[in-house]
């Protein structure tokens, strides 16, 4: 029987499941060798830990390893129901406020070493969380695909620590009793621009107007395992400050308020790092559990059930 200790937790919604302690040994130098280990040789791990039937399809895992660059309090390495994250903004305010909460961090500022690069995140004295992020960029403007059933769209390619295909004005409003439709539409989205030269693209971004009072936008994320992120997603948002600083529609500085689709929020702005921005969004996240996993070899559905529908 292996035991695991993890600490759940929200951010604006998105759940994070952080292992402090119990994992696998991982080899390796830097958080992204480390991610190559875990990934060939205890894959079944992460489907265990966010998996049914402990966790759900909308669950973000993150194990806590050693960094390789000492500046650094810690790396993390983020995981999903059907793989593995670069970077994760609502995870990595999830794993400030999860070491806050075991007396591990005091406020200020503390380096992450995540498999995509270095960011700072700053936990400041109400709680809250900025995480100046990897830089962000876009690489290619209005993009046509034809999506089966759908026609024709157009959106951008940008990179804000995991790819993303962002379409702002698809005609659609982004509100909680659509998700069904929303999450159709997305993954019809995602395989046409995938099958259209963009194989990187795991994520795929709508925007509308937003509902709430002071917010400048309104977004749907669907991730990789089809799940839909209930926060305004932190790497989405990344990618989308660094789409309106490439038409300049955002200044350097200048406050951006990004809407999830339920209704939470993030507070982004950027500066400029040669031709890309460093994003830095601010959120909160809520501790909510503190437990042992139990993972017993007998148990069928140990390892999780996974999207095949394979058990182990
Ligand atoms: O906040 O970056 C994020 C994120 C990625 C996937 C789910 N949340």
């Amino acid at each position: 029987m292996n035991r695991i200790h993890v600490i759940d937790s929200h951010t604006a919604g998105e759940p994070t499941r952080i292992i402090v302690s119990g994992g696998p040994r991982l080899q390796g130098g830097s958080a992204a060798e480390k991610l190559e280990f875990l990934r060939q040789r205890h894959d079944l791990f992460r489907s265990a830990v966010v998996n049914e039937p402990r966790g759900s399809d909308v669950l973000v895992g993150g194990i806590l390893v050693e960094p390789a660059n000492k500046s650094c309090v810690v790396g993390v390495i983020f995981f999903n129901n059907v793989g593995y994250l670069g970077m994760c903004g609502h995870g990595t305010i999830g794993v400030i406020a999860t070491l806050a909460h075991l007396g591990r961090l005091k406020p200020g500022e503390h380096k992450i070493e995540t498999p995509v690069g270095i960011v700072t995140a700053t936990l400041h004295e109400d709680g809250t969380v900025s995480v100046a992020n990897v830089p962000s960029y876009r690489k290619a403007k209005g993009v046509t695909v034809e999506a089966p059933d759908i026609g024709v769209i157009t959106g951008d390619v940008a990179w804000g620590g995991n790819w993303f295909y962002l379409v702002e004005n698809q005609g659609k409003a982004i509100q909680l009793s659509d998700v069904e439709m929303l999450t159709d539409f997305s993954w019809r989205v995602r395989k046409a621009i995938n099958a259209q030269g963009f194989p990187e693209v795991d994520h795929v971004e709508l925007f509308g107007p937003p509902l709430g009072a002071g917010a400048h936008s309104r977004n749907f994320v669907l991730c990789p395992g089809k799940a839909y992120d209930r926060s305004p997603c932190g790497t989405g948002t990344s990618a989308k400050l660094a789409c309106l600083a490439a038409d300049g529609k955002l200044a350097e500085g200048e406050e951006w308020i990004q809407e999830s689709v339920v209704g939470s929020r993030f507070t982004a702005s950027y500066r400029r790092h040669g031709d890309q921005i460093i994003p830095t969004i601010t959120g909160a996240a809520y501790v909510n559990a503190e437990t042992t996993l139990l993972l017993n070899e007998s148990d069928p559905f140990c390892w999780g059930l996974r999207q095949n529908g394979h058990a182990g």
